[in-house]
């Protein structure tokens, strides 16, 4: 592996530290009451997020999933505006009309969570086609969960993206559980980068919990894609630190499985890394205050920010 600069190390970690304390914070909020709605907390996976989000430029597009406050984060979101939007707050990415699962930054090229599982990649193959008849060079991120690569849309996206030779990277997460369902119970085929292989696609299987590996795969492929080389497909095998959702304790994970991924846990492995690279305890230490108070100052934001007035609310409620 590549030497790489404490400062590179530094942003890695942060963006994943980040990510990991806005949704313990969000969790509290949670259970205090301020979120309504469901939270899909992107704990445990924030490796992904970060190692393909970093391998892009900024005027790149991604396309997020249920479980999205990561990618939004590691795309550079602010956090003020992010606990705003959960909290259904006017300030919010979607002046809080959005919520956890909608959260959309079109003008910095997050072209949005999504819902509904699966459904984010058509809109990933159609912002490539979009840029390439423009002649532009940017890459499209699309993040798709494992249970989401069993769904038409998924499928007939990967299809069409390399028909037309178009500049996506196919990033599944795979978490090894949709809901409850182990991975085995709900695919013959469990090695989930062949399902690219079977579409001509270039694809590998990686640990997503290892940062690096993750960043490093992912810039070897973005830069292929502005050379014309797309699509290609990244697994990146991960697990869910926690349940499905915020309400669901996880109690069918494995107990083996949950202890290995709490050693394999990608701030582990990204701390390793820093301190390998000359970074000392009290510098982590450091590093890790100052994202704890960024989140403390947005998580005041929220909670005191105004939510939409109904006069105000209506102004979106077509027809009305
Ligand atoms: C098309 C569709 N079918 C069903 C659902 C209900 N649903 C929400 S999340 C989920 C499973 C998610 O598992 P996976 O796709 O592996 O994503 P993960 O939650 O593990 O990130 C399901 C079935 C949905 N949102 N969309
Ligand atoms: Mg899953």
């Amino acid at each position: 592996m590549k030497k790489y600069s404490i400062d590179f190390l530094s942003s890695l970690y942060t963006t994943m530290y980040k990510i990991r304390n806005f949704e313990e914070q969000g969790i509290k909020l949670y259970r205090q009451g301020h979120i309504r709605g469901y939270f899909h907390p992107y704990w445990g996976e924030e490796a992904i997020a970060t190692g393909v989000c970093s391998a892009m430029n900024p005027d790149d597009y991604i396309t997020s999933t249920h479980r999205g406050h990561g990618h939004c984060l590691a795309w550079g979101a602010d956090l003020n505006r992010m606990f705003a939007e959960l909290l259904g707050k006017k300030a919010g990415y979607c002046k809080g009309l959005g919520g956890s699962m909608h959260i959309a930054d079109y003008s910095k090229g997050n072209l949005g969570a999504n819902g509904i599982v699966g459904s984010g990649t058509p809109i990933a193959v159609g912002a490539a086609l979009g840029a390439s008849i423009r002649g532009e060079k940017k890459v499209v991120a699309t993040f798709v969960s494992d249970g989401g690569s069993n769904i038409g849309s998924f499928l007939e996206g990967l299809n069409l993206a390399a028909a037309w030779k178009l500049p996506v990277i196919f990033v599944i997460e795979n978490n090894q559980y949709a809901v409850s369902t182990p991975i085995e119970d709900s695919t013959g085929e469990t090695q989930l980068y062949k399902r690219g292989i079977g579409f001509g696609v270039e694809s590998v299987r990686i640990d997503g919990n290892d940062v690096l590996q993750v960043y490093e795969t992912a810039k070897a492929f973005v830069d292929r894609c502005r050379k014309g080389e797309g699509p290609f497909l990244i697994e990146a095998v991960t697990f869910r630190k926690s349940g499905h959702h915020v309400n669901d304790p996880g109690l069918y994970l494995p107990k083996e499985k949950v202890e290995y991924y709490e050693k394999h846990d990608p701030l582990k492995i990204g701390a390793e890394y820093l301190r390998n690279a000359g970074l000392s305890d009290e510098q982590l230490a450091e590093l890790q205050d100052k994202v704890m108070k960024e989140i403390k100052v947005a998580v005041d934001f929220a909670v005191k920010g105004e939510e939409m007035s109904k006069e105000e609310f209506l102004n979106f409620v077509e027809g009305y």
